[in-house]
């Protein structure tokens, strides 16, 4: 039966009015008013906001990391981002050794019981000329992206005459570089000094790894994208000056598009000083108040195109299990580095968090419009990644992947409402106002209130075409 959500405001990246959406199995077919109720399964959305479904375009789900793994595996990490209003993902696919299509079929099967949509981006660890033939395979495969690192020397990372000559090969496949700004060559000498002199607390793991490492590699990004006049993708942006970076480059008509995420507009290393800082460990790291100032400024005007959420969950304490869908769980998590700040693992949840909390924060306290909050959450990595119309767009001929938002909708915030799989929240206690009232994936309703109607395997690998320079 079809259905129609009636009532509602509709808000896409552009305009924000009241329509009503009628959707025929997993797609909508008419947006407009005066549609007949009869023969159809009507959905009231009177005083609520009908949103595409959230685009997270950078999430690490089953992640290995220090002898442990990511929290979140792809069936509850998607449920999660259901929950919070996201119903497409995209996961980094770990390249191992030399063999892409072997990478991305471990990868495909790792997230076959994925609860939403999803695709993959490919971590190039390493540059020669076999890896170069197999760019086709991505292409064959659907995959359009790549990711380089400039930092974690000896293990991900790529010398600037790698990141280079793959910049100009990924230019003739049709593929986007996405790159990891931070200093690695600053880091490897600051970290072995912090712990010879003693300092193994949470913080160091800031202190030993830069902001002005991050700005300079951003800025040494787009003049290599430039010269290969190749597009490049910053991910997390962490620091004001990475802005500042992107601004100056994109003025100058260079091909760079970046992307923060939400820690980084409201978090510092203050937080990482705390007892329990270790919550707060990721790479790159917590920065300064003005840095999430200038974020968020930097959101306001435009100058960076998305918010990602870099999910990468780990327990706070992994020796005490939590319940997760009645089982006990217990994943060796931050514990590991309470001696040893290089051994916490890095990385953050946010799957579940990133659209509520930007919506009070953002929206609510007048920092970007709703539409930009659709636009950054949604629309713009559905351009940028080549899934747009039929991700991040209300309009006839897109999935019916929408969200009805409750504007009205107050909860205090934290890991009682989170189905992220950790122990704790980075949000615990935030009064937030919004929230998502209902979750459809291809017009099946997976999110009702509190009632998860999704499944295991319910979402579809998305192939995806060349994306868009926006
Ligand atoms: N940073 C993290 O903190 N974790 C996973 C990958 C990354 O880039
Ligand atoms: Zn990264
Ligand atoms: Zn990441």
């Amino acid at each position: 039966m079809k259905k129609l959500i009636k009532n509602g405001t509709i808000v896409t990246a552009s305009d924000t009015f009241l329509a009503d959406v009628l959707i025929d199995g997993e797609k909508i077919i008419a947006v407009g008013i005066d549609h007949s109720d009869e023969g159809v399964e009507v959905i009231d959305a009177k005083g609520k906001y009908v949103l595409p479904g959230g685009v997270d375009p950078h999430t690490h789900f089953d992640l290995p990391m220090f002898g442990t793994v990511s929290s979140d595996d792809h069936y509850t990490g998607g449920k999660a981002a259901a929950f919070g209003g996201t119903t497409t993902v995209m996961d980094f696919t770990v390249m191992e050794g030399n063999n892409i299509q072997g990478s991305l079929d471990k990868w495909h099967a790792l997230a076959e019981k994925s609860a939403v949509d999803y695709s993959f981006h490919m971590n190039l660890n390493h540059f020669d000329r076999s890896i170069e033939r197999q760019f086709k395979t991505l292409r064959d495969n659907g995959i359009t992206t790549l990711k380089v690192f400039t930092a974690y020397n000896g293990r991900l990372r790529l010398d600037d005459g790698g990141i280079f000559k793959a910049l100009l090969a990924a230019k003739e496949h049709g593929l986007l570089m996405m790159a990891h700004c931070e200093n690695g060559d600053v880091i490897e000498d600051l970290v072995p000094k912090a712990l010879a002199a003693g300092h193994t607390s949470a913080a160091w793991h800031a202190y030993t790894r830069p902001k002005w490492g991050a700005i300079e590699s951003t800025l040494r990004m787009a003049a290599m994208a430039q010269q290969a006049d190749s597009p490049v993708y910053i991910v997390h942006m962490n620091a004001g000056g990475e802005a500042d970076m992107l601004q100056y480059a994109r003025q100058r008509g260079v091909k760079v598009m970046g992307e923060t995420c939400p820690p980084y507009l409201f978090f510092t290393t203050q937080d990482m000083e705390r007892p329990d800082g270790a919550k707060w460990v990721c790479s790159p790291p917590m920065r300064d108040k003005e840095d999430n100032t200038r974020l968020m400024e930097a959101l306001s005007n435009d100058t960076v195109q998305t918010i990602a959420t870099d999910h990468c969950p780990f327990f706070f304490d992994g020796t005490t299990p939590i319940l997760y869908e009645g089982q006990q769980v217990k994943i060796a998590g931050k514990e590991l580095g309470k001696d040893n700040f290089t051994k916490i693992p890095n990385g953050l949840p946010g799957v579940q968090d990133r659209l509520p909390i930007l919506w009070t924060h953002g929206v609510g306290a007048g920092k970007i419009t709703m539409n930009q909050f659709v636009a950054y959450t949604s629309t713009n990595p559905a351009k940028i990644f080549g899934i747009y119309p039929q991700k991040g767009c209300i309009a006839p001929g897109a999935d019916a992947d929408l969200v009805i938002w409750d504007p009205e909708k107050r909860i205090k915030y934290g890991v009682a409402h989170s189905h992220q799989r950790t122990d704790y929240n980075l949000y615990e206690g935030w009064e937030l106002k919004g929230y998502p009232e209902k979750v459809f994936l291809r017009g099946n309703m997976i999110v009702d209130g509190d009632k998860w109607l999704g499944k295991k395997s319910g979402g579809k690998f998305l192939r995806r075409e060349e994306g868009m320079i926006i």
